[in-house]
């Protein structure tokens, strides 16, 4: 039985009768996520894929309708900030001269960010997270927010006993400063479900912070730390995760240059943290599989691709850049997975032209700002091609203004306009269509 199985499904998965495609779409909080999703999914519907049920799936299901008729309105709007998992899927069948008809179904997963977040965790037990996160915190940028969780951390005994107030307390006051990092333009925020609490009352386990004691104290947050880990790995058991076979790394690296040095650094540990954590990850998850017979080995991602996004806010002159600079921030270690680097724009709002400033010709844009009529000219500043040194800070890069999604003819059917996603979903999916 089981031979069989592995025969159709290796049949399925070489794309003879069909093919079954996941994809992961995941990166930092407001990077873009469900903007690129509603895009890619607007302009599949336009080249013969249909929306497809999704049967029984326990994943709520991506409100793709909800958010393209609020892009095509009168005045659009953004989609709303989303917290939990949702799917999309399409399908369409494929017809090569004298060959059967193959049916392709693309499933997209629209993960938040904080699941990215979490997955460095598996790699390091409590006291390297404690030591690694403290350190973090210590960071000139940082302190302003960070200087009360540190005098408590600092006033605590190396040998404080396990004290639940004491416990709670910490916890409570972490998870406070992790919430105003947050607003502060930071990404790099673990435990990422501090931030993004499931539903319903919360484990006890819950209650940790790092601490680099010796006592009874960090014995029992390391017990907590422990549970949680826990509940990461089993998310990325469950079928849900498991399953994704390629992934897509979304990060708004322009803002992260306006917001400043100290953001920018946060943002690089973030982005390398995660993805060098992709290739151990699977082999994790191969090992689960291995010991549990009765399934099937889980997939391999075999492709990922790393997007610089909004990329309208700058002149198609300085895109090469952005990738570029995307590519520099996410360096795979070894592995076979292949990667592709992108500077996209799911929902363009812009459209280049020259401005002349001080005599000189600059590669601007120029887009409507949500709520107004008349056009705004904006040029934030070079984009860097690699992390860029301390002179780069010295001009700090120009704020991104808030631009209007290009007006969308007809409800949005003909599509979205866009950068880059044809490339990147090209690069993706270059085997399978
Ligand atoms: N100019 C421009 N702005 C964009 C583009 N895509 C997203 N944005 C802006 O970025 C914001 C966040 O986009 P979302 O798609 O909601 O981001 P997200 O990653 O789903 O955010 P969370 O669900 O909150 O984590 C939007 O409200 C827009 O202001 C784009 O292609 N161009
Ligand atoms: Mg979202």
């Amino acid at each position: 039985m089981n031979l069989l199985n592995d025969l159709t499904s290796g049949l399925q998965r070489l794309g003879v009768v069909s093919s079954h495609v996941r994809i992961g779409v995941t990166g930092l909080s407001r990077a873009g996520k469900t903007a690129f999703l509603t895009s890619v999914a607007a302009n599949l519907l336009t080249r013969r894929f249909a929306l497809a049920p999704l049967g029984a799936s326990e994943v709520p299901r991506f409100d793709q309708a909800r958010h393209l008729a609020r892009l095509a309105a009168d005045p659009p709007s953004w989609p709303e900030r989303t917290d939990s998992v949702s799917l999309l899927a399409v399908t369409t069948s494929i017809q090569r001269s004298a060959l059967p008809a193959r049916h392709v179904r693309l499933e997209f997963l629209d993960y938040p960010g904080e699941w990215l977040i979490d997955l460095p965790l598996l790699a390091q037990d409590f006291s390297a997270w404690s030591a690694a996160m403290l350190r973090r915190l210590e960071a000139p940028g940082m302190t302003a927010i960070t200087r009360d969780f540190l005098a408590f951390s600092a006033g605590l005994p190396a040998r404080a006993a396990a004290d639940e107030t004491l416990a709670h307390a910490g916890a409570r006051l972490y998870r406070d400063m992790l919430g105003r990092l947050r607003e502060a333009g930071m990404a790099f925020l673990q435990p990422g479900r501090h931030l993004m609490p499931a539903p319903g009352p919360e484990p006890p386990w819950m209650a940790f912070f790092p601490h680099s004691g010796q006592g009874g104290l960090h014995d029992l947050l390391a017990s907590r730390y422990e549970a949680y880990l826990g509940a990461v790995r089993r998310d990325l058991a469950s079928p849900l995760f498991a399953n994704v076979d390629r992934l897509v790394i979304l990060a708004d690296v322009l803002t992260a240059l306006h917001a400043g040095q100290a953001a920018f650094a946060d943002m690089q540990a973030a982005l390398s943290a995660a993805a060098g954590s992709l290739r151990w990850q699977w082999s994790w998850l191969e090992a689960f599989a291995a010991l549990s017979a009765l399934r099937l080995p889980p997939r391999v991602i075999s492709r990922v691709a790393f997007a610089a996004t909004k990329a309208d806010h700058v002149a198609d002159r300085q895109r090469g850049n952005l990738a570029a600079l995307m590519r520099s921030l996410t360096k795979l270690p070894n592995s076979s997975i292949k990667t592709g680097h992108f500077a996209i724009a799911s929902v363009r709002c812009t459209e280049d032209f020259v401005w002349t400033l001080e005599g000189r010709p600059v590669s601007a844009v120029r887009g409507r700002i949500l709520g107004q009529r008349a056009m705004t000219r904006s040029y934030p500043g070079e984009v860097p091609d690699r992390p860029p040194d301390a002179g780069f800070w010295v001009h700090p890069f120009l704020a991104l203004p808030q631009f209007e999604p290009m007006r969308l003819p007809d409800g949005g059917r003909l599509g979205v306009p866009n950068i880059g996603i044809d490339a990147l979903l090209d690069f993706l999916l270059e085997d399978v269509l």
